[in-house]
């Protein structure tokens, strides 16, 4: 199915595609955690929620591949590099107690993905300490060993963990599809920029299209069940 899309069409190849949902975690969209320490206004990142909720549903209509990701780290902060520890340090700094628990840090209330989006059995969480989502992760494995040879991409921040994971994927071979309304930034205008920068060239490291295309490119009757 061609999914209308910049800067040209994306061909989706169902069974070998999956929805790649970046880091909407509690950390990022709610007040008190990472993306508040660092001074942002975590209300911009809201209005991601309503349309990954829509293609998530859909998606998952569709019976295709959905994986989730989360930055973060060991409760030790064994694998926390010194300088990300350091540097958007205020008086408050990951791995520190927060409202939603020790910032940044897995098993606490703040590194889950928040309700709207949460994953269901079956579906992969990738846990990852950097912002792409194949450094220092299995996600590269997880995905040859089911096939999956395209990505379509969503979450936060368009220009951080979004751009960082499809430079990564891209590199690796896979095809990105980034989901515009999907995505979201504390900051507008890098939003804009981060997905001008996917599409532009010729698409140089991948497609950008709004959400409504996707789920109107999706097979109308679940891949598990036979039907596609
Ligand atoms: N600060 C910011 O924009 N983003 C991050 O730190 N991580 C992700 O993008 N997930």
């Amino acid at each position: 199915m061609a999914i209308p899309a910049e800067p040209y069409a994306f061909e989706l190849n169902p069974a070998a595609a999956a929805l790649l949902i970046i880091d909407m975690q509690r950390d990022f969209l709610e007040p008190g955690g990472f993306g508040a320490m660092l001074g942002n206004d975590v209300g911009l990142l809201r209005r991601a929620v309503a349309p990954n909720q829509r293609l998530l549903a859909a998606w998952r209509a569709a019976g295709l591949a959905v994986i989730h990701t989360r930055e973060g780290h060991r409760p030790d902060l064994a694998d926390l590099p010194p300088a990300k520890l350091a540097r958007g340090g205020g008086p408050t700094r990951i791995g520190d107690a927060g409202p939603m628990g020790r910032i940044l840090v897995g098993g606490e209330a703040g590194h889950d993905i928040i309700p709207e989006l949460r994953p269901l059995p079956g579906e992969p969480v990738i846990d990852k300490p950097g912002k792409g989502a194949f450094f220092a992760t299995d996600l590269h494995a997880i995905l040859r060993n089911r096939g999956i040879a395209q990505l379509v991409v969503t979450g936060v921040t368009t220009e951080v963990c979004v751009n960082t994971t499809v430079r990564e994927a891209n590199d690796r071979g896979y095809d990105c599809l980034v989901v515009a309304d999907c995505c979201a930034s504390y900051f507008p205008e890098f939003h804009e920029m981060g997905l001008r920068m996917i599409q532009a060239q010729g698409g140089i490291f991948g497609w950008v299209a709004p959400s409504e295309a996707v789920i109107a490119g999706l097979p109308a009757s679940g891949l598990s069940k036979g039907a596609a």
